[in-house]
């Protein structure tokens, strides 16, 4: 850590210049972060090596937009934050990198080594703490190894199922200059190795015979399909095949609104049905009832790049581990070389399930198009798919309001669908939309917020102006914890019901106004569309915008009424 004994002639290194090459070698062009004196060399660094610097006003923002951006460019995001209470700000942003998959690495000051347990400034076990929650947590011990270790999170990162890894650097390691020739600098390309597999070829063809001989066959893609970039082999598989596909997570996007093989009102109605039923990159966790809603007689895959996934909470037919999309692209292949896939057979069950479709969305039209006041969440929904255009990548964050948009909105193309994933963390709008911004200037980005959710990270609507990032917030207001006011009021009554989930009317309008963005507030539902085209002009012209829509706070989706998340 210290300055090398040998002293060099030749030039020397800091550690914060050897993060900064680090980060560069691997192609990252920003670092999420706010400032502390544990971390400053690290800034100094990333000048010279050209990387871009958001400094946001909570950890957990630069946490979540580091998330984003990962989930947005493919590649990998970087959060940098001081030491203590700067780490355990950003410990929320992590967790739920974690439980959704998604790679970053985060760089976390600490103290000096050299004051190693003396009670430093900001101290903290930071590795203790964030080793649950991440696939690598480490401490670097001499300014040598900095860049060394930096590569090896990123390496880590995107072993298996990606995650998160955790960097904890010492402020004399950082500050330490060392000669650059002991310096262990990996070159670009030169220290990891591709992680697409496709697992076992015989159970490549094991899949291709199920597929090719079932009757009436569906698939559920899940987040990974988006996260390995195999939309394409998915959408191409069910083409091939005539295989009905779902989505959920990161997935929703893949299929375009009116292809022929995507589906999302049908799912119980297929799992019901199904002869076999192909489970890609998303595990049987809450979402799926455990894996306790498929049909207990169906033939059962799961394609999954965790080998700890597989099989886990229900037996499964064949388990196939490795990269989703080209595992998928093989069977295609493999089902393709087969005299008859059986294509032709399957057309009944897809006009079965689609006739089911038609028959889901009628249900949904009458409060879709509600000219209720209060405003209906639904008709909030129902005009925001209605908004959407082509290129808006659409981020949910919030509690009922949000899950009831999920029955209305279906993003344009893949990759335009953002949610928390299974953690289920309030606060990711506001981030996910500056990194969805920094990564697609061109498009339009689109955050549905709960009143509750959009306090949480809100102040960060100013990072967004300050940065040139404008999106497009609409805030389905009712004053209230929604989703879990609805529980408590079905279990303690409407008197102790209401308690600790109340919030106050908050004009959200004004306060985008305030931080020098558009801000609307919306009553009457004719006034949506008109408030909703606006902010989208104010958009174009630079401006952050919220329209604040005021929305009943006595209507909820079905799974909170049905309260599906626990059981
Ligand atoms: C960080 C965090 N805290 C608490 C929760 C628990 N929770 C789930 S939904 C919800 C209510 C969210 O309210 P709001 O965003 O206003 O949406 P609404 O349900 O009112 O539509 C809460 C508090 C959570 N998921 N995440
Ligand atoms: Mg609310």
């Amino acid at each position: 850590m210290a300055e090398s004994k040998k002293e060099a002639t030749g030039p020397v290194i800091s550690g914060g210049h050897l993060v900064a090459k680090a980060l560069k070698n691997e192609g990252v062009d920003v670092i999420w972060t706010l400032c502390g004196g544990h971390i400053i060399d690290i800034y100094d660094g990333c000048i010279d090596e050209g990387i871009k610097i958001i400094d946001v006003r909570h950890e957990q923002v630069a946490a979540h937009a580091a998330d984003g951006y990962s989930r947005q460019s493919g590649k990998i995001g970087c959060v940098v934050t001081t030491a203590g209470p700067g780490t355990t700000n950003a410990m929320t942003g992590i967790a739920n990198a974690f439980r959704a998959e998604s790679p970053l690495v985060m760089i976390g000051g600490q103290g000096a080594l050299s004051q190693h347990k003396m009670g430093s400034l900001q101290d903290l076990p930071h590795v203790d703490i964030m080793s649950p929650i991440t696939k690598f947590a480490a401490s670097v011990p001499h300014t040598e190894r900095v860049a060394d270790m930096v590569s090896m999170a990123f390496r880590e990162a995107l072993n298996g199922a990606p995650g998160p890894s955790y960097l904890e650097i010492p402020r004399d390691v950082l500050d330490a200059k060392v000669p650059l020739e002991r310096a262990r600098i990996p070159k670009p390309g030169a220290y990891r190795a591709s992680t697409k597999s496709i697992g076992d070829p015989a159970d490549i063809e094991k899949l291709a015979d199920i597929l090719v001989n079932s009757q009436r066959p569906c698939a559920l893609f899940g987040t990974q399909v988006w996260t390995s970039r195999g939309h394409d082999a998915a959408v191409e598989l069910c083409r091939a095949l005539n295989i009905p596909g779902y989505m959920n997570g990161s997935s929703r996007g893949i299929f375009a609104p009116g292809d022929p093989h995507g589906f999302n009102r049908t799912r119980s109605l297929a799992f019901d049905k199904a002869d076999v039923i192909v489970i890609v990159g998303t595990p049987f966790d809450f979402r799926m009832g455990y894996g306790k809603r498929l049909r207990a007689d169906a033939t059962v895959v799961q394609i999954d790049m965790d080998y700890r996934t597989v099989g886990k909470n229900r037996d499964i037919s064949l388990g196939l581990v490795g990269d989703v999309g080209r595992i998928l692209e093989a069977v295609t292949a493999a089902a393709t070389g087969r005299p008859d896939n059986g294509a032709k057979r399957r057309e009944g069950w897809l006009k079965e399930l689609r006739a089911g479709e038609a028959a889901a969305g009628l249900k949904l039209q009458a409060q879709f198009l509600s000219d209720a006041t209060p405003i209906n969440p639904y008709r909030v929904a129902h005009e925001l798919n209605e908004f959407l255009a082509d290129d808006t990548i659409y981020i949910g964050d919030g509690g009922d309001v949000v899950t009831i948009s999920a029955q209305a909105v279906q993003p344009h193309r893949p990759g335009h669908w953002m949610d928390p994933g299974p953690l289920g963390t309030l606060g990711v709008g506001v981030p996910f939309a500056l990194a969805a911004k920094l990564v697609h200037p061109e498009k339009e980005v689109l955050c549905y917020f709960g009143d509750g959710a959009f306090a949480m990270t809100g102040w960060d609507f100013e990072t967004s102006m300050r940065f040139g990032l404008p999106f497009l917030g609409v805030i389905g207001n009712n004053s209230a914890m929604n989703q879990i006011r609805y529980g408590q009021i079905a279990k303690y009554g409407r008197e102790r019901g209401d308690v600790g989930n109340r919030l106050g009317d908050v004009p959200f309008g004004k306060f985008a106004e305030m931080l020098g963005g558009h801000g609307e507030e919306v009553r009457e539902p004719k006034q949506i569309r008109p408030a909703l085209d606006r902010a989208r002009e104010a958009v174009k012209s630079g401006r952050s915008a919220l329209v604040n829509i005021w929305v009943d706070r006595e209507i909820y989706a079905p799974g909170t009424m049905n309260q599906t998340m626990y059981k």
